[in-house]
Order: structure tokens, then C-alpha cells, then sequence
């Protein structure tokens, strides 16, 4: 049975990642850490610890004690965030996944973390964007994953580490709020349609991304990690995607479920430059062939779930 140390563990993805691995694997298997200790079904539903991911000496010895076999590094900063404190976005990014990498190399550890559509840059086809294609981005969090995926693949080739990832695009959930990503819009529309009836998007219309309920992306990084190695091609990091709109197009699929919901535009000249220098919709074609990639939920079936769920959560 697996032992997984999870970092980030509170993040957008963590919090869920935890109870999914939790169910997959056993409560006790599955360790939560992260900066800060906020009481929640993360932390109340099995091991957790307070960990900074620049503490290397501190990553080895809870990896340790807790006897890990596996690490799957979620911390990190997203890109809105990461514009704004560039070097404390490298030191953070780049630095907790060095130690990551490091740890995972001396305690052999199977080692996960996620890549972004965010890899990409404004040179990249924006189009059915390839797995193997150029990738100049032009944010420091587009650096720090392109870096990443490098490192990853270093570990890999040089030290024949398990090292396995995804290019994630912008994921919406029900859950914990993501905190300073470009993508974000995607969720906060849900709550606004049910808070308040209408939405000021800081995303142009017409400006496309690839995007992806969090039960896909779980269940991806589940199916990934199972993922017989010999099939694998690649390894740092899939392209993996469900679908691709544009703010008016999520606006059209809320307003099947209520009809009143308007939809405004006050574009944040910052995300919008993100958003442009990343692809229109990726490839998920070497996912798909190499450890069988599936996505279930399209926007209409997203967006019946998400309002289902937040009409619960918000009381409605
Ligand atoms: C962000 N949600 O907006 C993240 C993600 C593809 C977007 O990397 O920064």
C-alpha cells in the first residue's frame, strides 16, 4: 500500500487531492503538510504536519519518520500571484521543488507534481498545442514550470527518479477557492451568479483557455501515478485538458440554469496579458495513449454540478 506526502496540502488541488487519496489509499497512508495549520477535513481526516517546502532538512525528516514512498508536491504560487513577487515566486516555486526532488532522490520516493498550461508562451501554436513544441513563456510562473518540467525529466534521466506530471489548465472547483491564478475567473462566476446574479469578468470575451472540473484533474493524477511505466513515453509533463471557452461561453451555460445571470467585463490588463500569452486549447493526445486519460465532465455538466454544490455550500 502507498505511503504519499502530500505538500500544499491546503491549496486548491491539495485539499481535495487529499480526500481523494484518502479514500483511494487509507486515511493514515495519506500525509498532509503545509505552511500553516488551518482546522479542516484535510486536517481532521488523517495525518498532517506543518511544513515549509524551503525547510529541506525538515521535508527529509517528516518524509522519514512518516515512512513516505511516495511525494506529490503541490506548493507553489500561482501566476497572478507570482507577477507580483517574481523572486519570492522563484525562490518559492523553484526552491520547494528542488528540495522536493532532492528528498524524494534520497529516500526513493515515486514523485508527482504538476506542470500548467502556463508552460506555454505566446510563440507557442495556440491550437491543439502539441505535447512536444515550443515553450518561451513569458510569466515567471510559466518560467518556473517550464524549469519544472525540466528538472523533473533531469531527475528522471540522471538519477532514474520516478518522476511524473501533468500540464494542468485553469481547474474548477467547489472546494477551497484558488488563490492568484489567472483562471480563477471560472470559478468566481459560480459564486457570483448564486451571490449576487451577475459577474464583472477580468477576462476579455473571446479570450479562450483550456479548462477542467477538479474530479477530472484528481482522478488524472490518480490514473497517472497508477500508470504502468514501460507505457510511458513521457513523463514531465502531459498535457491534459476537458475543455476550452471563452468568458461568454460560461456565462451561456450558468445561464441555462438561471436564466437572469448577466455577465460584465472590467478587463485586469495584467491577467488578461497572462491569459493571452497562454494557448487557446492543448493536445491531450499522449495523455490519452500513454495511461488512458479521460475527462467526464464537459461545461454544461460542470456547471450543473458546481451551482448543485454551491448552492449547498452557500445555503441557497
Ligand atoms: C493559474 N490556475 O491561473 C492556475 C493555472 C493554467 C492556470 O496554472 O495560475
Amino acid at each position: 500500500m502507498k505511503k504519499i506526502m502530500v505538500t500544499g496540502a491546503l491549496g486548491q488541488i491539495g485539499s481535495e487531492l487529499i480526500m481523494k487519496l484518502r479514500s483511494e489509499y487509507g486515511a493514515d497512508n495519506v500525509l498532509a503538510t503545509d505552511i500553516r495549520h488551518v482546522a479542516s477535513n484535510v486536517t481532521e481526516s488523517g495525518p498532517f504536519e506543518i511544513l515549509d517546502v524551503t525547510d529541506a532538512k525538515g521535508m527529509h525528516k517528516i518524509a522519514q519518520d512518516f515512512g513516505a514512498d511516495t511525494m506529490m508536491h503541490m506548493a507553489a504560487l500561482l501566476s497572478a500571484t507570482a507577477e507580483k513577487n517574481p523572486v519570492f515566486a522563484w525562490n518559492l516555486n523553484m526552491g520547494g521543488l528542488l528540495n522536493a526532488l532532492e528528498v524524494s532522490r534520497e529516500l526513493n520516493l515515486q514523485f508527482f507534481t504538476p506542470s500548467s498550461i502556463g508552460a506555454f508562451g505566446p510563440s507557442t501554436p495556440k491550437k491543439n498545442t502539441p505535447q512536444d513544441t515550443l515553450q518561451r513563456p513569458t510569466t515567471m510562473y510559466g518560467v518556473n514550470k517550464v524549469s519544472g518540467e525540466l528538472l523533473c525529466d533531469y531527475y528522471y534521466e540522471r538519477f532514474g527518479l520516478d518522476t511524473r506530471g501533468v500540464r494542468f489548465p485553469g481547474l474548477i472547483s467547489n472546494v477551497a477557492k484558488p488563490g492568484g491564478g489567472t483562471t480563477d475567473y471560472a470559478v468566481d462566476i459560480y459564486y457570483k451568479a448564486l451571490e449576487e446574479g451577475k459577474y464583472t469578468s477580468y477576462i476579455a470575451e473571446g479570450t479562450y483557455m483550456d479548462m477542467m472540473y477538479m474530479p477530472d484533474a484528481l482522478q488524472a493524477i490518480v490514473d497517472l501515478l497508477e500508470a504502468d511505466p514501460a507505457k510511458l513515453k513521457h513523463r514531465n509533463a502531459f498535457n491534459v485538458t476537458a475543455m476550452s471557452f471563452e468568458p461568454s461561453q460560461i456565462a451561456a451555460a450558468i445561464q441555462k440554469e438561471i436564466p437572469t445571470f448577466e455577465i460584465a467585463y472590467e478587463v485586469d490588463p495584467v491577467r488578461q496579458a497572462i491569459a493571452d500569452s497562454w494557448p487557446d486549447a492543448i493536445d491531450p493526445s499522449a495523455a490519452i495513449e500513454e495511461w488512458g486519460f479521460k475527462a467526464k465532465y464537459d461545461l454544461d455538466k460542470m456547471t450543473v454540478d458546481m451551482l448543485e454544490k454551491l448552492k449547498v455550500k452557500l445555503g441557497k
